[in-house]
């Protein structure tokens, strides 16, 4: 059966001219400093964010992670939205490990926070209160929609942290997919943040790997951490590889992802008893919600989508989220709305 799978853009794949990368990565021992195609990745990354350094790190949970850890001591509180991914799905990692407290403010529909919300939430010097370290921001920003968070805000956001003495880091799991819908460059986008995680094994298709991205001194510090969690890796340049082919030639082509997923949207939106979200799809993420005369349950239908090869998400009761990416074509795009729709019509 051919597999149409849209449960998210981690699914992918990498590319034969990864595969052919991969074989061919010069290597070196990382903790060395000595892989020079981890160096070069770096390198690349670094570049295109206007950072000065980055580090190569095997997830965007531990890119976040270590981020968090470098910034803060023990004590010390982040701001951050609660939907963010950070304090959703990554397992309380920076409480658990790192003894950081979180701060969660609303996210607003468009993904942001609100700049009161967060001026508010910086805690006054006081001998009751935790010292606020660190703003964080998702782009794009992933339960909320997939939404695209504009430089304007990013803006606005990194002036109120800074003029408070306070760090701003931003999980750019998908920022290059943000890039693209705001069709702004990805270095000026991120601009006012101290640092930036960004995976390259998610919609760019390599197998692992996330890298962070901050000044020199950030990222020296960053390298001890990952250490401690058990992340320094050794010839880990035959990833890194991978991670350069994606970077060099995956990018710029998120726009046709973006697209396929309005397709979806657009084939959906003529099923009864689906309902899209409203303003749905904003880049690769379609969310959508079974109407409440159907009477049935995601689970239910997204069992019985991947009897007839259709993976979707089933993000809560009656909830669904599909995700496009490079290995959804236009013809896969218009099967899963066909099964879908034989789906609900049989039940
Ligand atoms: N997101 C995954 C799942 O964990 C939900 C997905 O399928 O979307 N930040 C953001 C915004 C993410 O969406 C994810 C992964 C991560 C960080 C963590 O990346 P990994 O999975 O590499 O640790």
């Amino acid at each position: 059966m051919n597999l149409i799978d849209l449960r998210s853009d981690t699914v992918t794949q990498p590319t034969q001219a990864m595969r052919q990368a991969m074989a061919q990565a010069e290597v070196g021992d990382d903790v060395y400093g000595e892989d020079v195609t981890i160096n070069r990745l770096q390198d690349i990354a670094a570049g295109k964010f206007g950072k000065q350094a980055a580090l190569f790190v095997p997830s965007g949970t531990m890119g976040n992670l270590v981020a968090l850890l470098t910034h803060c001591n023990r004590g010390d509180e982040v701001i951050l939205g609660n939907k963010s991914h950070t304090f959703t799905y990554e397992v309380g990692g920076m409480s658990a490990l790192g003894g950081v407290h979180s701060y969660q403010v609303p996210n607003q529909p468009d993904g942001t926070l609100e700049l009161e919300a967060i001026q508010e939430a910086i805690r006054p010097e006081n001998v009751h209160f935790p010292t606020t370290r660190l703003i964080t921001l998702e782009n794009t920003h992933n339960r909320c929609g997939g939404v695209a968070i504009s430089a304007e805000y990013t803006y606005q956001v990194g002036e109120l942290a800074h003029q408070n003495g306070v760090l701003f880091h931003i999980d750019g799991a998908r920022i290059f997919n943000a890039a693209a819908a705001l069709q702004i460059d990805a270095a000026k986008l991120v601009a006012p943040a101290d640092s930036i995680t960004f995976c390259l094994s998610k919609g760019l298709c390599a197998p692992v790997g996330s890298v962070l991205c901050g000044s020199t001194d950030f990222i020296n510090q960053a390298r001890r951490i990952r250490k401690q969690l058990g992340g320094g890796m050794r010839q880990a340049g035959i990833l890194a590889a991978a991670g350069i082919v994606a970077l060099e030639s995956m990018v710029d082509r998120l726009g046709e992802d973006h697209a396929r997923a309005h397709r979806l949207a657009e084939g959906l939106a003529t099923i009864p008893g689906l309902r899209l979200d409203p303003g749905t799809p904003q880049t690769n993420m379609v969310f959508l919600s079974l109407a409440e005369e159907t009477g049935l349950t995601s689970k239910q239908v997204s069992a019985r989508l991947a009897e007839r090869g259709v993976r979707v998400g089933a993000d809560s009761a009656h909830r669904f989220r599909l995700v496009t990416h490079y290995w959804i074509n236009d013809r896969s795009v218009d099967q899963a709305v066909e099964v879908f729709r034989e789906v609900i019509n049989a039940i």
